[in-house]
Formats: structure tokens, C-alpha cells, sequence
């Protein structure tokens, strides 16, 4: 599957939900196919979604989906420990896994010596193409970003 259609189906149906995504090609075809105040994209600091997931998941009663790229989750493994003690119940962990770096060139990870699912609970490991795609680039600065996320989740709206 493309990564960009599985990114198409986790939110298909998303509505309250707090959706967290991670560097890369991953927050760029997310807000492609469904920008909203309630996505936080996590440019620039590859391997920090889940920690942010987490963070708002235990501190809040929000709905968190956090979507990941293999080489992010590999980066920062440590937080799916962190994961499976915190076992947060309204967070859910959706893991791109294409093998490789693919947003940076292709650099191959070793995502397939590993079964992240089976590390944390609430984890999907989808299989995806390892084409780079081409949506563009997010044109919001990060602390625009950050403001309007806040600022919506804050608030009940969507
Ligand atoms: C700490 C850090 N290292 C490297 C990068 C550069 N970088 C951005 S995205 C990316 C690859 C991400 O790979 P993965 O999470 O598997 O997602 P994919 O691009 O394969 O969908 C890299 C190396 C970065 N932004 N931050
Ligand atoms: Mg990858």
C-alpha cells in the first residue's frame, strides 16, 4: 500500500481526535489529505511523536492517534517501553513501516528484525511502499503549528 493511501484510511474517520504525526513525508501527506487544527506535525525532531502522544494521552482525556515512520520509532525505541507502562487506553500508535528512511532517500532501517506491536499495546504496524511521494511542503511555520493546535484542543472544536 502506498503510505499515503494508509495515512487516507487512519483518518478517515477521525473527528475529535488529537492526530500527531511524525517528521517527514509522514506530517506532509497527513496534511495533504486532512489538515485540521487538531493535527500537531512534528517537523524537524524525528522520533517524538509517541513522546508527544503520550504526554497529552496521560495528561488528558483526549483521543490520541499518533502515526509513525519505522526509521522515527527505531530512533527513540526507548518510548515504546515508556509505552507499554503508561498504557494509556485513549491512545492509539499507527507505525508506517516502508524499511527505510524513505522521506530522506531510502537509507534502509532494520524495522524487520523487530515487531513493534508486539513491544506496546495499542500498535498497528502497516506495511507501506517505499516511494518518497511528492506531496509538498507544510506551509505553516511551527509555531503556527503549535498556536492553533493548542488553541483548538483547548476548545471542543475540531
Ligand atoms: C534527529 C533527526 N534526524 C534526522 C532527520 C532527517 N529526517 C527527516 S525524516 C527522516 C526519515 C524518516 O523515516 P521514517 O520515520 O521511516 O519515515 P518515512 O520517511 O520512511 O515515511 C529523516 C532521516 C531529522 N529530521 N531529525
Ligand atoms: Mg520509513
Amino acid at each position: 500500500m502506498k503510505r499515503i493511501n494508509a495515512i487516507k484510511k487512519i483518518t478517515k474517520n477521525v473527528k475529535n481526535e488529537i492526530v500527531i504525526s511524525t517528521t517527514g513525508m509522514i506530517s506532509r501527506e497527513l496534511y495533504a489529505v486532512k489538515d485540521r487544527p487538531r493535527n500537531f506535525y512534528m517537523m524537524g525532531s524525528m522520533g517524538c511523536a509517541l513522546g508527544i502522544g503520550l504526554g497529552i494521552a496521560i495528561n488528558s482525556k483526549h483521543k490520541v492517534i499518533v502515526i509513525s515512520g519505522d526509521a522515527s520509532v527505531l530512533m527513540s525505541l526507548g518510548t515504546l517501553a515508556l509505552h507499554k507502562k503508561l498504557n494509556p487506553k485513549n491512545l492509539k500508535h499507527y507505525i508506517l513501516d516502508n524499511g527505510c528512511h524513505s522521506s530522506t532517500g531510502g537509507q534502509p532501517t532494520c524495522s524487520n528484525v523487530i515487531d513493534f506491536s508486539k513491544i506496546a499495546p495499542n500498535t498497528r504496524v502497516i506495511e507501506v511502499s517505499k516511494e518518497k511521494g511528492d506531496a509538498p511542503r507544510i506551509p505553516l511555520s511551527p509555531k503556527q503549528i503549535l498556536k492553533r493546535f493548542k488553541h483548538a484542543i483547548s476548545s471542543n472544536r475540531s
